[in-house]
């Protein structure tokens, strides 16, 4: 008896994947402390914005996670150019489950709320119920993980979904193993990966 055909379940990432972390957390760092050294977009390394700074002068570790621990910060980014349109369109497509899965910080008091509103604001009251919060990503089943960040790991040692590393000032440089796939901004072929991945299963 033929079945319905079983639906592609698609997590797409937050922060650096729908909504812009990195822009915020620069702009905010130099207007509320001006004279520090700072790190331009252009020279990101690393997924942990926190451990660059603390290697540039200790302390400024602490300033910068100052900076994204403040009422209103994840309220207030602006959304990653195409993302919003991407998620519109993705929800609407046929055999496909689309769920937002997102880390809150460990200090957690105005992120989550803030990152639930946010998702309000942009996307509707239909992607609130979408959102998984989580702080490990690999426990949570799917087919494709659209991530920035370049290595997840967590409790699962082989997580069910392929990931997606989506470029971000962070990333840019990161050498990716094949086969290893990247989404290079929302404009890329987000929809090819969708495909392919139908294909694969
Ligand atoms: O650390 C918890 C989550 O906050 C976002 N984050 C934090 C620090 C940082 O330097 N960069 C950054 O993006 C991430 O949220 P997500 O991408 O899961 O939405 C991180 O997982
Ligand atoms: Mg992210």
């Amino acid at each position: 008896m033929a079945g319905a055909a079983v639906p592609l379940r698609v997590l797409v990432d937050m922060d650096g994947v729908l909504a812009d972390f990195e822009g915020a957390v620069l702009r905010r760092f130099v207007s509320r402390f001006p004279g520090e050294p700072r790190v331009e977009l252009a020279d990101r390394r690393g997924f942990s914005v926190r451990d660059q700074y603390c290697s540039l002068r200790e302390d400024l570790g602490e300033k910068v996670a100052s900076i994204y621990e403040s009422p209103g910060f994840f309220l207030e980014l602006d959304p990653i150019p195409g993302a919003l349109e991407a998620m519109q369109e993705m929800i609407r497509m046929q055999n496909t489950e689309v769920f937002i899965c997102t880390s809150p910080l460990r200090k957690y008091e105005h992120c989550i709320v803030e990152k639930y509103k946010w998702v309000e604001k942009h996307l509707g009251p239909e992607f609130v119920d979408r959102i998984i919060l989580t702080r490990d990503k690999t426990v949570v089943s799917a087919d494709l993980l659209f991530d920035d960040k370049d290595t997840i790991r967590g409790a699962e040692q082989n997580p069910s979904w392929e990931h997606i590393l989506v470029t971000c000032y962070h990333n840019s440089r990161f050498q990716l193993q094949p086969p290893r796939r990247r989404l290079l901004s929302w404009a890329d072929d987000w929809k090819g990966i969708l495909e392919s991945k139908r294909r694969q299963r």
